[in-house]
């Protein structure tokens, strides 16, 4: 297994669109595994292709408190979105920031397994939140977009200041 390394804003390589994943086989298996590694090791809840710069309709989530319940959603599709619900959302390519967004408090999602298997489940709480968080990457859209642009400004600015920092030292 290998830890990946995830893109933080503004790279804009997080803007793009993520094609849908064709071939079940073996490297899609070992990118699984990989992305959970990188998602545990962060630690995070959710990990999209999108954000290790892997442009495959593909994410990883675990929003369980044991760290037990691992869950692989490949080109997931939202069947029904109900009600709204707004909660703190942290995101592993904007390290460091957490804010408030609204989103749908329930979702049925489809998706299909490693094995292109075809799931349908429902979730709600942040479970939900999590899915949509994830699928707003696959679209090349960060949270950071729900927020106005004077702070998501701010954001990118102390971002792009921190990785100055970092290469000089
Ligand atoms: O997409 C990502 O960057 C992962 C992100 C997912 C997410 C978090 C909160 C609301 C919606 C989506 C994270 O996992 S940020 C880190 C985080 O939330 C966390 C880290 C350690 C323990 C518990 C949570
Ligand atoms: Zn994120």
């Amino acid at each position: 297994m290998a830890l990946l390394n995830i893109l933080k804003f503004p790279d804009p390589r997080l803007r793009t669109r993520a094609e849908p994943v064709t071939e079940f086989d073996d490297a899609l298996r070992q990118l699984v595994a990989d992305m959970f590694e990188t998602m545990y090791e962060a630690p995070g809840i959710g990990l999209a292709a999108t954000q290790v710069d892997v442009h495959k309709r593909l994410l990883v989530m675990d929003v369980s408190e044991d760290k037990n319940r691992p869950m692989v959603l490949i080109n997931p599709e939202i069947l029904d979105a109900e009600g709204e619900e707004e909660m703190d959302e942290g995101c592993l390519s904007v390290p460091g920031y957490y804010e408030t967004v609204r989103r749908a408090e329930k979702v049925r999602v489809r998706a299909l397994n490693e094995h292109g298997e075809s799931f349908e489940i429902e979730a709600d709480g942040l479970e939900a939140v999590c899915i949509q968080h994830e699928m707003d990457h696959l679209e090349g859209k960060l949270f950071v977009d729900y927020l106005s642009s004077l702070k998501r400004d701010r954001i990118r600015k102390k971002l792009e200041k921190q990785k100055k920092q970092a290469v000089a030292i």
